[in-house]
């Protein structure tokens, strides 16, 4: 398992595909979403410390669009001081065989590595929006309600909100967008900025864009709060935000 540096727009193409997980990007996706997203490592860093928290013992977890496991390998070193008796299982979801596979290894890896063992993590390969949630006391979606079509995102959340036992939390992060236009114009221009100083040039991040239209399509952080509120969620906040990246936490 080795993973490279993201060029996959580094040079012109002629036809720009809309943007697909497959085996070229998960080969280099942790590399990409660090460069991509502004404040991913601290987000994956706290939904270990909100694991710590939230996650209920005889529970389980759900890392939902979970890519190369980052977010489940984060809460299970923070539910692992519970040891066996904590008898949680997370369960870890990408429609994406390409990373699914590349996860597997990651997980593995974990595995090996450590000297206690940890929170088991069940991988599914399958849509998000047909999986069961129940006995939940943490659900993450990172990045992924994003990619889902809006008219069906209501429909996933009630479910997640459905299966969450009381005191369970959700915590979603998405790529947000802004009423006011000059300042969705800033935070895109800003956004820009920081891939440009983390050596992305202007034609990778131009035909990355291309790619993306369609396909990642983001809401202001209003539309998600009324959305979660509606799903029966008791309290909804940021508790994260650099430009156009925000992470809400959603209390059952
Ligand atoms: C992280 N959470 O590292 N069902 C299942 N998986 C899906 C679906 C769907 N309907 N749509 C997209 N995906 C991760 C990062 S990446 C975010 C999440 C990004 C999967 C898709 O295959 C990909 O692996 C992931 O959601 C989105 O914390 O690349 O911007």
């Amino acid at each position: 398992m080795t993973h490279s540096r993201d060029n996959i727009y580094a040079t012109p193409q002629l036809d720009i595909a809309g943007f697909r997980f497959d085996q070229t990007v998960a080969s280099v996706f942790p590399d990409m979403i660090k460069r991509s997203v502004p404040g991913y490592e601290t987000i994956i860093a706290m939904t270990g410390t909100l694991a710590e928290r939230y996650v209920q013992p005889n529970s389980r977890c759900y890392d939902l669009g979970c890519s190369l496991g980052a977010s489940s390998i984060a809460m299970r070193h923070h539910i692992q001081h519970r040891g066996g008796e904590s008898n949680c299982e997370i369960v870890a979801v990408d429609n994406s065989e390409d990373m699914l596979s590349q996860c597997r290894a990651v997980i593995q890896k974990d595995n090996d590595s450590s000297p206690v063992t940890l929170t088991p993590v069940n991988l599914i390969c399958g849509n998000v929006q047909d999986i069961p949630i129940t006995n939940a006391s943490m659900v993450v979606l990172n990045f992924t309600l994003q990619f889902i079509p809006m008219k069906q995102r209501a429909e996933l959340l009630q479910r997640i909100a459905d299966g969450l036992l009381p005191g369970g939390v959700l915590v979603l992060s998405e790529k947000v967008a802004f009423e006011d236009p000059q300042h969705q114009e800033l935070m895109i221009e800003l956004h820009h900025n920081f891939k440009r100083a983390n050596g992305y040039s202007d034609l990778e991040i131009s035909q990355k864009r291309s790619a993306l239209d369609d396909v990642l399509m983001p809401e202001t952080l209003e539309t998600h709060r009324t959305r979660l509120r509606k799903a029966g969620f008791s309290s909804v906040d940021v508790w994260f935000q650099c430009f156009n990246f925000a992470s809400l936490i959603a209390l059952k």
